[in-house]
């Protein structure tokens, strides 16, 4: 085997053995390949690492400039990727074929009027279950025959399940509109009906209580005193909360109600921003940032809304796949009907809209605490007149000086109770910002809980 060690330092041998080699004393041949010297492998190593940062800058460089041309484009043109054209962005979703197979018309905000009543709902702050038939109207479920089984099939009904649990109340129990019935009870053995269509009529319950549920762990977080500064926010406290996207902006705010739908504003989908492609919602961080948005396969607008008036202004964006849960992304409960909020209730808005009426984004999250403002208070004439329907509801304070603001449209205005974070208003509008006898208006959740149900059940 020939080693190192072999290797003789100076060969006396000739290369032409005919021919001795006399070495002479004080010169030395160099050996054929010569070894580097030190200072030389350090130098070589110095400029191989030159040549790899110079090229990993460029990459980098072109990637950022190719990321920057690929929004300013995506901001203003539709690509049409059959026909190979880009069109303007307006003209996409504009009711009018402008791609080869009306591609720019595919993938846009729809709208959903609902004239049906979804069956099933939970009712007043006890959240007691109640099923509905044309026959019979609403009628409140009796804890006889009720099994698990039971509650697992009405909570998968009203959409996000997670750990689902059903307690006993007694009908003494109840508020005085739901304390005399109508009541109906289980047919037993039909575990897996929907319980609309497994239920009987009854004159009393025979348990004496009724049925009442919590289908998830939705509107629970941890301690609300990690908030730090006056208004500053963590999303910890308020994991619901969305920032929705385009084309790196925020644009408006969202809550999370389930891991794949996310409750808004109608109104935030006006003119040029009705192509899904272009929406990113992006949960989980109290900084705002661009990177790493959920996409979005569904926007429905309800097809009631009305842009002049504001009216029925909600929107449900489901996710092109859920979040995962954790602690900074979970869902908000949806209010039971008859939620019962008290005069001048203590609620909560968060967003990361403008802190002034004419100032911009806030870079980090916010919050206010805002009392909820009596119905026909906010209907007088010196406030917001006619103007107020019963899809909204206002909060905050006539002397002015807290509100939402340009940016919180379609975030979340909640109430906690019974120890969950409710939704009970979406940002709406209002006449500037924090203005004297100007407060927010919100979209009134309680009034739309039979369009959102029906709109999660019909697209799941
Ligand atoms: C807006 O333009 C907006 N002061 C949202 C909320 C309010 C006003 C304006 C309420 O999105």
């Amino acid at each position: 085997m020939w080693t190192i060690a072999q290797v003789p330092e100076q060969s006396t041998r000739p290369l032409n053995p005919r021919q001795a080699v006399v070495p002479r004393p004080g010169r030395h041949r160099r050996p054929m390949t010569a070894p580097k010297t030190q200072k030389e492998k350090a130098s070589k190593r110095k400029r191989l690492l030159l040549i790899v940062l110079v090229v990993v800058v460029s990459l980098g460089i072109l990637a950022t400039a190719a990321y920057f041309i690929k929004q300013l484009i995506d901001s203003k043109y539709f690509f049409c990727t059959r026909s190979v054209k880009f069109i303007p962005i307006d003209k996409a979703c504009d009711g009018k074929d402008d791609c080869a197979g009306g591609e720019d018309e595919i993938t846009c905000v729809s709208r959903f009027t609902v004239n049906t009543t979804f069956p099933v709902r939970l009712m007043s702050d006890r959240r007691v279950l109640q099923v509905y038939s044309p026959g019979s109207g609403w009628r409140s479920v009796c804890s006889d025959d009720w099994t698990q089984q039971h509650t697992e099939t009405a909570c998968k009904q009203l959409g996000y399940t997670y750990k689902p649990r059903s307690t006993s109340v007694p009908v003494d129990a109840l508020i005085s509109s739901l304390k005399t019935g109508p009541f109906t009870a289980i047919r037993p053995g039909t575990t897996t009906t929907p319980t609309h269509e497994a239920t009987i009529d009854r004159s009393v319950c025979g348990s004496g209580s009724v049925v009442s549920l919590s289908c998830s762990d939705c509107g629970q977080v941890g301690s609300q005193d990690r908030i730090v500064g006056g208004t500053d926010a963590l999303i910890e406290n308020w994991p619901w909360q969305v920032s929705l996207q385009q084309g790196g902006q925020h644009i408006c705010g969202g809550s999370l109600v389930s891991p794949s739908w996310v409750v808004t504003a109608a109104h935030c989908f006006a003119g040029s921003k009705k192509e899904l492609s272009r929406w990113r919602v992006v949960s989980g961080l109290t900084y705002i940032s661009t990177v790493g948005g959920s996409y979005v396969d569904r926007i429905i607008v309800n097809g009631d809304y009305n842009a002049a008036r504001n009216d029925y202004d909600i929107a449900l964006m489901r996710l092109s796949s859920p979040i995962g849960v954790g602690v900074g992304r979970k869902p908000v409960c949806l209010p039971p009907k008859a939620f019962g909020l008290p005069a001048e209730a203590s609620m909560v808005v968060t967003g990361w809209g403008y802190l002034h009426e004419n100032g911009k984004v806030s870079p980090s999250l916010q919050k206010a605490f805002i009392p909820l403002i009596d119905q026909a208070k906010c209907s007088s004439p010196t406030v917001y007149g006619s103007a107020i329907t019963q899809r909204m509801i206002c909060a905050g304070f006539l002397e002015g000086n807290v509100d939402a603001c340009q940016g919180d449209s379609g975030g979340p205005l909640v109430y906690f109770t019974s120890s969950h974070w409710h939704l009970v208003g979406v940002v709406s509008w209002g006449v500037g910002c924090a203005r004297e006898r100007r407060p927010g208006v919100y979209c009134n959740v309680e009034e739309m809980l039979n369009w959102i149900h029906t709109v999660i059940e019909k697209n799941p």
